[in-house]
């Protein structure tokens, strides 16, 4: 690890209406008020960074809200409008995208805008204990936290109704184009859809087989063998193990320890290529404050691992041993 200039463009989505629990909308506040911009800051002295706040949004009263199997979709698609519209201003001022949640389903705003601003040049690693796979054909729910993938996945547009209000979504993503790492709560129509489409995705499995260090790397050589893409990442905090990051909606053990969560964040800094970061699913009304705590904690931990923070330490360019006085 060196210095490397990093600029950083910090945006928080207060969003809760992709899954039932309330408490997710304060995820951005719990994250800065733990002092997310101070340590990123402080990571070294070419990090660059600029907040951009809250995205806000209105719900546009033309939308139908009536999208079978699709809790407030309304809501979904005006937010996600909004929130791509940032992502891509962000990134075409020449800044990586820090995206903090706020539920899953703001992942379909998320990798739009990063895809409109790069043209396609975009892959996605999804690190997630769930697939986030459904349809609101398959989805047992209807939280649309769990549907992110299908909607931004070109070779599934097909399975979807008209989705009126979000025709600035295009299905813009080839399911080529995304790796899974951490998966161990998948449903069978997901399951079902990994395996026909041959979509790479490394469970917990993967990860006892191989280690954590192999399937990073194996999944980023997969999604960019020449090494010229800009990376997303969309972290969901519930890929790591529920005694890691019990403040979150749908927390599943035998997931990553927060060693390996840093692991796979570190190989991203180390391409260079990450165009955009979400880092979704904090729950602060969930559990204790003592896990609150914790999981906040382990996400700006993950969080600063992705931009060039160094367990090693770090050694500033001109720094000299105080060997006069
Ligand atoms: B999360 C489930 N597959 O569709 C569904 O937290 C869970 O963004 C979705 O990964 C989990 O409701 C969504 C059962
Ligand atoms: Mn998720
Ligand atoms: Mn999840
Ligand atoms: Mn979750």
């Amino acid at each position: 690890h060196t210095e490397r200039e990093t600029k950083i463009g910090v945006l928080g989505v207060p969003f809760d209406k992709g899954q039932p629990r309330v408490g997710v909308a304060n995820g951005p506040d719990a994250i800065r008020k733990a002092g997310l911009i101070e340590q990123l800051a402080s990571i070294h002295r070419k990090v660059n960074i600029k907040d951009y706040g809250n995205v806000t949004y209105e719900v546009n009263k033309e939308i139908d809200k009536h999208v079978p199997n699709m809790r407030e979709y309304a809501h979904i698609a005006c937010c996600n409008h909004e929130l791509s519209k940032s992502v891509e201003g962000i990134i075409k001022e020449g800044r990586i995208c820090l995206t903090l949640g706020g539920d899953h389903s703001i992942g379909v705003g998320t990798v739009d805008g990063h895809i409109k601003a790069k043209n396609e040049e975009v892959c996605v690693l999804w690190v997630d204990a769930h697939a986030d796979l459904n349809t609101n054909k398959t989805s047992a729910s209807g939280n649309v936290h769990g549907m992110p993938m299908a909607l931004l996945a070109s070779e599934l547009s097909d399975y979807w109704p008209y989705l009126p209000g979000m025709d600035w979504q295009k299905p813009v993503i080839s399911i080529r184009n995304v790796a899974y790492i951490g998966l161990r709560s998948v449903d069978s129509y997901e399951r079902l859809v990994i395996d026909k489409l041959g979509i790479t995705a490394f469970g917990m499995e993967e990860i006892e087989n191989y280690g954590i260090a192999t399937v990073v790397n194996m999944a980023l050589n997969k999604l960019d063998p020449e090494g010229k893409r800009s990376i997303h990442v969309s972290f969901d905090i519930d890929s790591l193990d529920a005694l890691e990051a019990p403040s979150t909606g749908i927390p599943i053990r035998g997931g990553l320890t927060l060693r390996e969560g840093i692991h796979v964040m570190e190989s991203v800094y180390k391409t260079g290529r990450l165009g955009a970061m979400d880092l979704v699913e904090v729950n602060p009304s969930i559990g204790t404050e003592q896990d609150v705590k914790r999981t906040v904690d382990a996400a700006i931990h993950i969080i600063l691992s992705a931009f060039g923070y160094s367990r090693k330490g770090l050694i500033p360019k001109d720094a000299q041993l105080p060997l006069q006085t």
